[in-house]
């Protein structure tokens, strides 16, 4: 199995992120994506209406920032490109050119794509993992995943889309943690600034304590 640079696997898949000092947020009784950006009309789509849009189904492994890998993961959902093509774009005020999106989550959790990244081809809403229903842990009610980037694009607990068409100012983009702009895992695209291989010390000393985390995920 290769794994790309500096990644390390570990057993299962633990939760992990920047909001884990909270539980997962609840899911609401109606969950749905709110969509906005230079949109002619406003677009929510409920849970129900992606799940009967054509589904996908994933195999990939994950990789966070930080060096874990989780492999063999299996997902299921609506891929994002022919979602995007079908009902965002014939919606965009004319002239409008998208250039990012915004993925959201329910615990006010945000990553900054570039549209390109965002419409390969494996990357998908997922709304379940493994031939379960995404749980808590792992972003219910639906997760963004985008497996050739790093952990910290794959928002959870997805509830809200923007569309921008220019780039949107990350709040963190000073901390030399800030996200790399493209984020992608075979490059080592770790952070904006920081080269990828001068991080992997730092980060190897948390693998210990993640791995012993893993071992009490929730997966198994
Ligand atoms: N809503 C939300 N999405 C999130 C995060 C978060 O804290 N909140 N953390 C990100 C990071 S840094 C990683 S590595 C992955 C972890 O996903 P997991 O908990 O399913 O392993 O979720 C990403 N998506
Ligand atoms: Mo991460």
């Amino acid at each position: 199995m290769t794994l790309p640079p500096g990644q390390r696997a570990v057993d299962g898949f633990p939760r992990f992120g920047t909001h884990l000092h909270h539980p997962p947020p609840p899911v609401p009784a109606d969950p749905a994506i709110e969509i906005s950006g230079p949109l002619t009309e406003p677009l929510t789509l409920s849970v129900a209406e992606l799940a009967s849009m054509p589904r996908q189904q994933l195999d990939a492994d994950f990789h966070c920032v930080a060096g874990w890998s989780a492999t063999g993961l299996r997902w299921e959902g609506t891929a994002f490109e022919p979602l995007y093509r079908t009902r965002i774009e014939p919606l965009l005020q004319s002239g409008a050119t998208i250039t990012h999106a915004v993925f959201e989550g329910l615990d006010g959790f945000r990553s900054i794509v570039l549209l390109e990244d965002a419409l390969a081809a494996d990357v998908l809403i997922a709304d379940r993992l493994d031939g379960q229903p995404l749980n808590g842990d792992h972003g219910a009610p639906l997760r963004l995943v985008s497996p050739h980037q790093y952990g910290y694009v794959n928002t959870k607990h997805l509830c809200r889309i923007e569309f921008h068409t220019t780039e949107p100012v990350d709040p963190e983009r000073w901390s030399p943690l800030a996200a790399h702009r493209r984020a992608r895992v075979w490059q080592e695209e770790r952070h904006r600034y920081l080269p990828g291989r001068f991080v992997r010390p730092l980060y190897r000393t948390l693998i210990g304590p993640i791995r012993a985390l893993s071992a009490r995920g929730s997966r198994e």
